[in-house]
């Protein structure tokens, strides 16, 4: 059974309660985890306070919790074949996409690790006697709440900062995939990682998570999940006005103009939406054409699309796997219904797949609706499934125009062979990650997070250790005299 870390401890749920876990391929059990609820996330949030406030964790040196991270990571890599597995089998992405999460992860902690020992804060020459100088310091207990498309590298994006900076924490995986995150707290407390420094809840978040949120002994919550989510956890946060750094919904642009390599493009825009079975926050999930290349640049993508090889994630040469859930399927079938009701034309996909072994899973076809408008759902809700919309515009305006027109601003990419084009339209959509000429690359090195209903702060890269630390100045007079305020003192 799969159970919670809590104070250093293996742990059941409080209330003895368990769920079972599934391979969205198959539709098997996998396996069985406890299912904790607020009861338990009051313990564990007791267990990372006591952490932070009584024991030495905070203070430690930054060179002692960079070798923790290190070594964490090592132990990552050496297990990286029975992680990825894990990850296929419980989220059911294909295989090497699992291999590349595992060490993407192993990576972001060897980068925190790094990073924590680098010259950070001010020093500054004030006015009279005074030395200013800005430090910072760890925030205190820190919640951590991830979804289930990238569960290990979720938890890599949101532990590694947030213990490189001498915080502690609660994390909750989503219930659908706690599978890698036990596996990744075995690994921890194998690297030495003090009790309560870092507590594992596993539950729903409607309780567990809820209580995450709202709790007054928790001091940030950093969350990835929808932008309907996100909204509840920043209003729960508003208690004891907690830090907050929110990675929520996303409803990408991916603009290709006549101009530029079709083909380059053409493969760019299928894994643009089709990796993980688009469920990625940034899936460029509508492709903006220019009119003059239309026709033949929807046939190349269409073409593609046909050709991706479904199935279980575990089988070699397999491209894209299923959707998390039966539920997440069906509102992903819901949408195409949708689309097709809204007159957008269906040109491939559109479907459960029901045929052989994939029937037991939940499958659905690439799918691609062409003559898309910016009034359907389609175009303005996340669909958070393999469903691309594609929409045509006249120039480099109009591509803007479009690519604006959203309540989110996570991502966005344009192909072009024209450099000056390339720049302007980089910087007039309002997004926070912005490709040319390429879609999806995300690196430790670079900050990630949106404009807009997308979200709030930034992961990874140096703002990244940002969001998990306080900033403190300290004031230093060098030479005491007297205040010379009231009239005692006065000459
Ligand atoms: O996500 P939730 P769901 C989008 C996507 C998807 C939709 C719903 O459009 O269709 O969200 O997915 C925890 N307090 N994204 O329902 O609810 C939950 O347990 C505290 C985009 O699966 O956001 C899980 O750990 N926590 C996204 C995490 O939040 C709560 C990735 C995410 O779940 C909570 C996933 C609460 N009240 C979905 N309710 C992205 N940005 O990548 C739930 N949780």
């Amino acid at each position: 059974m799969l159970k919670m870390y809590i104070g250093g401890r293996w742990v059941s749920a409080v209330s003895g309660r368990t769920r079972s876990i599934t391979n969205p391929a198959t539709g098997e059990q996998i396996d069985v985890a406890a299912e904790g609820g607020a009861e338990d996330a009051r313990l564990a949030i007791a267990a990372a306070r006591k952490a932070f406030d009584e024991s030495d964790w905070p203070h430690t040196s930054a060179r002692h919790r960079a070798r923790l991270l290190f070594r964490l990571a090592d132990l990552i890599e050496r297990h990286a074949g029975e992680q990825a597995r894990m990850e296929t089998e419980n989220n059911g992405k294909p295989l090497a996409d699992a291999e590349d999460d595992v060490l993407t992860a192993a990576n972001v902690f060897r980068y925190y690790a790094g990073l924590i020992g680098k010259p950070s804060g001010q020093v500054s020459d004030l006015p009279g006697s005074y030395v200013g100088r800005v430090v910072r310091e760890p925030i205190g207990v820190c919640g951590l709440i991830v979804p289930w498309n990238f569960p290990l590298m979720m938890a890599s994006w949101k532990l590694a900062p947030c213990l490189a900076a001498g915080n502690t924490c609660v994390f909750k995986p989503a219930e659908l995939t706690p599978v890698t995150a036990v596996r990744l707290f075995e690994l921890m407390e194998e690297a030495g990682f003090p009790p309560g420094v870092a507590n594992l809840l596993l539950g729903e978040g409607r309780t567990a998570g809820a209580e995450l949120a709202a709790h007054e002994q928790v001091d940030k919550i950093a969350f990835t999940g929808g932008t309907e989510t996100g909204r509840g956890v920043m209003r729960a946060a508003a208690g004891n006005i907690k830090k907050l750094s929110l990675e929520l919904g996303g409803k990408s642009a991916n603009i290709v103009f006549a101009d530029a390599d079709l083909d380059i493009a053409a493969d760019y825009a299928v894994s643009g939406i089709f990796l993980n079975a688009g469920q990625v926050c940034s899936a460029g999930s509508r492709l903006l054409v220019e009119e003059s290349v239309y026709d033949r640049f929807v046939d190349m993508v269409v073409e593609r699309a046909r050709k991706i090889r479904v199935g279980n994630g575990l089988h070699p040469g397999v491209e894209m796997g299923p959707l998390i859930s039966e539920a997440h399927m069906n509102k992903v079938l819901g949408y195409i219904k949708a689309g097709i009701e809204e007159g957008a034309v269906l040109l491939t996909g559109g479907k459960r797949i029901t045929e052989g072994e994939l029937a037991r899973g939940f499958f659905v076809e690439p799918t691609v609706f062409g003559d898309v408008h910016s009034g359907m759902r389609i175009f303005r809700e996340e669909i958070f499934g393999p469903v691309l919309s594609v929409t045509k515009f006249r120039d480099e305006e109009d591509a803007v125009r479009l690519a604006n027109d959203s309540i989110y601003g996570l991502a966005g990419a344009v192909f072009t062979s024209d450099a000056g084009k390339a720049e302007r339209v980089a910087r007039r959509v309002r997004v926070g990650v912005f490709w040319i000429n390429v879609y999806h690359p995300a690196m430790v090195e670079m900050p990630w997070g949106g404009y807009k209903q997308s979200g709030l702060g930034r992961e990874l890269g140096t703002f990244g250790l940002d969001a998990f630390t306080e900033v403190k100045q300290i004031v230093h007079n060098l030479h005491p005299g007297p205040l010379g305020y009231y009239h005692w003192n006065r000459s």
